[in-house]
């Protein structure tokens, strides 16, 4: 069964079209171009399900969402631990802060599962779970749900359950 963070914080009603900003933060092996094709695909499933829809702003000023890699301690008290671990965090709404942790050998084309690094994590699937929680849903009990907050290495996992569904359509 999906949840939502204490008290259901939700984007408001006026607001169904969410700009997000990627960052240019701590240098990340993926290019400019590939990180606005991962994110558009994450940012898509749940836009599929929804009324939302969120396009990418061209800077954060104009941004709802911001996303970007950082490195260790990154001044928000939850500082980042190197390859795995915590390996993003993204805040309730309506923060709209997205970090990834820059030291993961993160995969943002091709199959994770050959990725050459034993540690490699597919960002999409980081991404689309992030998302939910920037839209409001905290985790689920459901071991095939997005938002079941267990993911293992070099596994792609980022189709919404119908769990993840049922959760978001009853926020918006
Ligand atoms: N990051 C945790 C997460 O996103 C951070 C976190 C812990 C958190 N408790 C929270 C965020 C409560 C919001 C609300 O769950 S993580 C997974 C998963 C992480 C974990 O790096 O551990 C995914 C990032 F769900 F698989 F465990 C992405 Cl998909
Ligand atoms: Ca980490
Ligand atoms: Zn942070
Ligand atoms: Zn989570």
């Amino acid at each position: 069964l999906y949840s939502y963070f204490p008290g259901g914080p939700r984007w408001p009603r006026s607001k169904r079209s969410l700009r997000y900003a990627i960052a240019q933060t701590a240098a990340t092996p993926i290019d400019r171009a590939t990180l606005s094709r991962v994110f558009a695909r994450a940012f898509a499933r749940w836009s599929a399900a929804t009324t939302l829809n969120f396009t990418e702003a061209a800077s954060e000023e104009d941004a709802d969402i911001t996303i970007g890699f950082y490195a260790g301690d990154h001044g928000d008290g939850e500082a980042f631990d190197g390859p795995l671990g915590t390996l993003a965090h993204a805040f309730s709404p309506t923060d709209g802060r997205f970090h990834l942790d820059a030291a993961e050998a993160w995969v943002a084309a091709g199959d994770v599962s050959r990725a050459s690094s034993p540690v490699a994590v597919d960002l999409e699937s980081v991404a689309v779970h992030e998302i939910g929680h920037l839209l409001g849903l905290g985790h689920s009990s459901e071991p095939g749900a997005i938002m079941y907050p267990t993911i293992t290495s070099r596994t792609r996992k980022v189709d919404l359950a119908s769990d993840d569904v049922v959760g978001i359509q009853s926020l918006y």
